[in-house]
Order: C-alpha cells, then sequence, then structure tokens
C-alpha cells in the first residue's frame, strides 16, 4: 500500500464495509422511447430539437434505448458488482403535461426498474429532476415561475405514493446551479434563455420545489426515507490580488445560494447585494426559507473539475474558460466581470482540468461546515475519447484514462474518509455512454461504452477496474 502521494495515485486503500458503491445516470440522456406510452414533451426534446442547440444537432429520442433494455443494463450491473444505482425519473413520463393525474405506463415503466434493481440486490437511488422539465410548464414560465415549484411537489407525492419505501435514497434536483444558471442566464442549456433576473428566480423555485417536494414525500413514503439534493458545488480557486473576491462571487452563485437556503435558512446577504441590480428578490415570499430548510439524510456532490478566478480588469481581452459552452448569455448574473482562467491541465475531453485534489477539499470543507451532514459523491467520471479493439475474447476498450482518473478520485475520496469525512458512497458517472446534453454523443462518460449504430454495450476497462475494486473493496493496483 502507498499513501500520502501527491498525484493521488495509491493503491490498496480499504473503504467501510457499508460503503456504497454504485454508479449514475439520468432519464433523458438514456432512456430514449422519447415519444412512448404517454410520456409528454421536455424542455430538452425541445432543445435538442432546435437547430444551433446540440452538437450536430443529437436528441434524446433513442439515446441508449434503455427504457427497452432495462433489463440486460441491469444484468450488466449485476456482472459489474454494482451495489446501487442511482437514476432519474422523467417528469414528463409521470404528468406528460407537468400537472394533473399521472401516467400509469410512465410509472409502472418506473416500477418495473426499481423492482429489477432489488431483485438483483442493488440499492436504487433516484432522483426526481434531472432536467427534463415538461414543455407545457416551461410554456408557463418553467423554473422561473414559482407554480412549477408546486406542481414539482405535485409530482414528487405521485412518485412517491406509487415507489414508495422501495427506495433507498431520494434526491429532489440534480444541479440546480446548471438548471437555473445555465437553462435561464447562459443559454448553453434547456430552455436556452438568457436573462439574469429569471436565472435568480429559478434558483430560488428550485430550492423551493426541493423543500415543497420533500415536504409531500415525507406524507406519503413509509418507514423511514433519506432525503437528499445532489449539487455541483464549484472548487474555486482564487487568482491574484483580486481572486479573494472574484471566489466570494462565484462561491455566494454557485454555492452558498443552495446551501444557504438548504442547510442554514437563508440568502447570503452579499449574494442579494451583488445581485441588486438584476433583482429585488421579491420571489422569496414569507415562509419559503421554513420550507426550503429540510432536514436531509445525506448531501450528494458532484465533483469533476476546479475554477480560478479573478476579476476581470476591463481593459484585457476577457478570459471565460469556465468550462460550460458560451451561448451568449451569462451563468454568472451580477457577476460578469469575474474571469475564468485557463486552469493547468491534464484534461478531460470535455476540456475540464483533472485535479483531485479539488474533491477531497470540497468534501473536506463541506465536512467542517457541517459536521453532522452525511456525504455521497453522486456523480464523478470523466469524457474521453475511446477506441473499440477487437481481441482474442471480444471487443475491448482500454480506457486507460478514465481509469487513472477513477482512481485518482477514489484515493482523494479516501483521504477525505481518513480526515473524518462522513462520506457514505460513490456514483461513478456514468454506467453507460450517453446524451451529453448540449455535446450530444460526441463525448463518452461511460464505464460501458454503447454503439450508438447497435445498441451494443461493453464495459470499458475502468468498468472492469470498478468491478474489482467494488468486490475487494481496496483500490486496486
Ligand atoms: O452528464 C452530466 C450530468 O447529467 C450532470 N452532471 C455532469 C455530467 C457531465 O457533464
Amino acid at each position: 500500500m502507498t499513501t500520502g502521494t501527491t498525484d493521488y495515485r495509491d493503491s490498496g486503500l480499504e473503504f467501510p464495509a457499508d460503503f456504497l458503491f454504485g454508479s449514475a445516470t439520468a432519464s433523458y440522456q438514456i432512456e430514449g422511447a422519447a415519444t412512448e406510452d404517454g410520456r409528454g414533451p421536455s424542455i430538452w426534446d425541445t432543445f435538442s430539437h432546435t437547430p444551433g442547440k446540440v452538437w450536430n444537432g443529437d436528441t434524446g429520442d433513442v439515446a441508449d434505448d434503455h427504457y427497452h433494455r432495462f433489463e440486460e443494463d441491469l444484468d450488466l450491473m449485476v456482472e459489474l458488482g454494482l451495489e446501487a444505482y442511482r437514476f432519474s425519473i422523467a417528469w414528463p413520463r409521470i404528468q406528460p403535461t407537468g400537472r394533473g393525474p399521472a401516467n400509469e405506463a410512465g410509472l409502472a415503466f418506473y416500477g418495473r426498474l426499481v423492482d429489477g434493481l432489488i431483485a438483483r440486490g442493488i440499492r436504487p437511488i433516484a432522483t426526481l429532476y434531472h432536467w427534463d422539465l415538461p414543455q407545457a410548464l416551461e410554456d408557463e414560465g418553467g423554473w422561473a415561475n414559482r407554480a412549477t415549484a408546486e406542481a414539482f411537489a405535485d409530482y414528487a407525492r405521485i412518485v412517491g405514493e406509487r415507489l414508495g419505501d422501495r427506495i433507498t435514497v431520494w434526491t429532489t434536483l440534480n444541479e440546480p446551479w446548471c438548471s437555473a444558471y445555465l437553462g435561464y442566464g447562459s443559454g448553453a442549456h434547456a430552455p436556452g434563455l438568457m436573462d439574469g433576473a429569471k436565472a435568480l428566480a429559478a434558483v430560488h423555485h428550485l430550492n423551493l420545489a426541493h423543500g415543497l417536494a420533500i415536504q409531500a414525500l415525507r406524507e406519503v413514503v413509509p418507514g423511514d426515507p433519506q432525503f437528499s439534493i445532489t449539487l455541483n458545488l464549484h472548487v474555486i480557486r482564487p487568482s491574484g490580488p483580486t481572486g479573494a473576491e472574484a471566489a466570494r462571487r462565484i462561491d455566494g452563485l454557485a454555492n452558498r445560494v443552495f446551501l444557504g437556503p438548504l442547510l442554514d435558512g437563508e440568502y447570503p446577504a452579499d449574494v442579494v447585494a451583488d445581485t441588486a441590480e438584476v433583482t429585488d428578490w421579491s420571489f422569496v415570499h414569507p415562509g419559503d426559507l421554513e420550507a426550503i430548510r429540510q432536514p436531509l439524510a445525506v448531501l450528494g456532490v458532484n465533483y469533476y473539475s476546479t475554477v480560478t478566478v479573478r476579476m476581470w480588469d476591463g481593459a484585457s481581452p476577457k478570459v471565460n474558460a469556465d468550462g460550460h459552452k458560451d451561448m451568449g448569455g451569462t451563468a454568472w448574473p451580477g457577476s460578469e466581470s469575474v474571469e475564468f482562467l485557463e486552469q493547468p491541465g491534464p484534461y478531460t475531453e470535455m476540456g475540464w482540468n483533472i485535479d483531485p485534489s479539488g474533491l477531497e477539499d470540497l468534501l473536506v470543507a463541506l465536512h467542517q461546515a457541517y459536521p453532522a451532514l452525511p456525504l455521497m459523491v453522486t456523480e464523478n467520471g470523466a469524457a474521453f475519447d475511446d477506441v473499440v479493439v477487437e481481441e482474442a475474447d471480444g471487443p475491448r476498450v482500454h480506457d486507460v484514462e478514465r481509469l487513472d482518473y477513477l482512481r485518482r478520485h477514489f484515493t482523494a475520496a479516501h483521504r477525505a474518509i481518513a480526515r473524518g469525512v462522513d462520506l457514505r458512497g460513490y456514483q461513478v458517472w456514468s454506467f453507460l455512454d450517453n446524451f451529453e446534453w448540449g455535446y450530444g454523443y460526441s463525448k463518452r462518460f461511460g464505464i460501458v461504452r454503447v454503439d450508438y449504430d447497435t445498441q451494443e454495450r461493453i464495459p470499458k476497462d475502468s468498468a472492469r477496474w470498478y468491478a474489482e475494486l467494488i468486490r475487494t473493496r481496496r483500490i486496486p493496483a
């Protein structure tokens, strides 16, 4: 066993017996069957079918065809020894227009999925919202409209009544930062709006939706349900004399605007001040903050890379290497004067820098701020261009870079545990190659390769490595 290396390539580290190893996906990214069994259109159907929004005009119409192939995908999870599977439920399969009675066929699909997981001994971690908002709700204003949060609670109740105590962890939202700021601010994600005030209203309505959904779930789910939310908190490195001010602003908009109301019952005063010219925050109504602050059993943490920031001097060309597509809007309302500098490499195929110390730093910082709150890595992984090679025992993908990325980040997670962090599990993103939003099928995050022509699944070397980690509970040499 080696420990303490700066490159985070330790091996032999052992994870606790109850640590939950799994992998994650999301409905629109894998399911396909976009118009089947009563599913209504979502904002991602609309967006992906709008020319110029997604690379190559790709859509989620077919994706991994998981809707029809989920049994074989579950069998593959068993082969790899996954202990948990984090998936999301498509709201427009349950309520095609986002309101009204449940669509029985949609509920039945997720019932079969959950039963199939349980029958195979795999714990279901269900996310209620991973970005596929029913288009009909967007037509009424989407997340910038308060009524969407109330509709979300009704949807949560319907799902809670059906799936009940079969779900190990209920996650309300995945990465509300992306839904709000990329969806309504920068325009890079559906619905593609570029309006800072709407983005901030969306932040609040997503926070509110989380709180109302947990209240609704608590009324209908029996037993002792575990409630959660998954955030893509930003790990921010300040640069130069203005770095601290830039980091404060980005930490406010990316992290504290969620952590504050969710865990402390308030919006940070500096964020409200920084955004005063964008919005007056009158969308926060009396009682909202109490509704948002619900006890959480675990906080989901998605981590991929870091950002380095400083204030723009207003003269030199502004640097904006924030790792997201630039569609012309802003993901940082009120703080457009922050520069995102190029990160030191190496990089993944997304152009995101690889820095496992960021994961360790993030987990330790969260633990220090909220010592009683258990954490789970609900996403971590990397996109790389894969090559399929034919070998004697069949097709193989020797994805050495992804394997190395995972090794280093599992080491970082282990180090966080050694420093006292109550880390409950790790869900690798992603189980399957899939529709990577604005990048379509051009970026492959899967530990299992998907041939989009034949739908053949090929476990990559990273999946085999992960299977060994799960089997031995130690980071393989
Ligand atoms: O594919 C996404 C996922 O849907 C949300 N978190 C980040 C992943 C990689 O971009």
